[in-house]
């Protein structure tokens, strides 16, 4: 379906419940807080709902008191429509999604708007404008702005603009198009400030938070000749850490992908709440398709970034996942 079919939906409803996923990073928050200021540009209400906290860095972001975090039986205003972006699956709002009823339960639920970019996206809405070829989320919200005729301020433009910055890796990743500089150049016009959110993102790494990625970075192990990649953070190292503020993950997938010659780097992580369950992230170069690797483990996301979380204990999951990455590999490689 079409921007025309979000954009309709849009002008008929008033009144939106705006979500996205767990584990939030700038695309995430920057889509549903640009969403929330183009329905309030249109006189709409809105509320956003979140499983999980601001992450750290994103303090820059406007609009943050409309953001409520979820919790069980928690009271929400109503709403006519659900929107979620940046989602592949409702699931991945975590629980937020039960705020309009179970999908098949008793309850009537709402109208979901479903918005993003996720090729893995399992068209999940009543609407669904699902575009592979945007390099974000708020690329796509940034077209609802001009299909509906709402001028972008410096509020919406710093949304927009986090969004973009870190779903194309500071405008480096095979996703960053020129339409993509096109929309950050509108964006920096309005005046986001470039150099103090790279700052704020990327550059404001607490020193314990730094010592704690040194200990992470001689995990990392070399396959196939330096093709693959992969890390592990295990619970026992996150827990003497304490409070993380960084995306330690990124971090490491980052600094593996800078390998010469490496096709697909892969972090598995141990969660430290839920018992014996890992997430796996897979990153690509472009030749090897990780959507393909994390859909066969119940997960997704796109060609060049994907993940996956799975039940059972880190090593047998490890054993299984890099076994699927090499014959990926020895397939182009043969
Ligand atoms: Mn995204």
């Amino acid at each position: 379906m079409s921007i025309e079919k979000a954009v309709s939906c849009i002008k008929k409803y008033r009144r939106f419940l705006i979500s996205s996923h767990t584990n939030m990073e700038g695309d995430a928050l920057g889509s549903e807080l640009a969403f929330y200021f183009l329905v309030k540009k249109l006189g709409k209400q809105a509320v956003i709902v979140n499983e999980d906290p601001v992450p750290y860095g994103y303090e820059f972001l406007p609009g943050q008191n409309a953001i409520r975090r979820y919790r069980h039986g928690m009271k929400v205003p109503a709403f006519d429509c659900f929107v979620a972006v940046d989602c592949s699956d409702e699931r991945r709002t975590g629980e937020v999604y039960r705020l309009n009823g179970e999908p098949g339960g008793a309850s009537v639920r709402k109208p979901i708007l479903n918005i993003d970019h996720h090729i893995s996206n399992g068209f999940f809405g009543t609407v669904n404008w699902v575009d592979p070829q945007a390099s974000c989320a708020c690329e796509m919200v940034y077209e609802l702005y001009k299909r509906l005729g709402v001028a972008l301020d410096k509020k919406a433009a710093l949304a927009l603009y986090a969004g973009i910055v870190t779903d194309t890796g500071s405008f480096r990743y095979t996703n960053t198009t020129a339409h993509t500089h096109a929309v950050a150049s509108e964006l920096i016009a309005c005046g986001v400030p470039v150099a103090a959110i790279y700052r704020s993102i990327y550059a404001s790494i607490p020193l314990e938070d730094l010592r704690l990625l040194l200990r992470v970075l001689p995990t990392m192990k070399v396959e196939l000749g330096g093709k693959v990649v992969w890390f592990q953070l295990r619970k026992e190292l996150l827990k003497k850490a304490g409070v993380v503020t960084i995306d330690l993950g990124e971090s490491v997938l980052n600094f593996g992908r800078s390998l010469k010659d490496v096709e697909v780097v892969i972090l598995f992580k141990e969660n430290l709440t839920r018992q014996n369950e890992v997430r796996v992230n897979f990153r690509s170069q472009g030749a090897i398709d990780v959507n393909q690797i994390a859909r066969a483990f119940g997960g997704g996301g796109h060609k060049t970034a994907s993940g996956c979380t799975v039940k059972g204990a880190l090593d047998a999951l490890r054993r299984r996942v890099l076994q699927k990455v090499r014959q990926a590999v020895y397939a182009r490689h043969p």
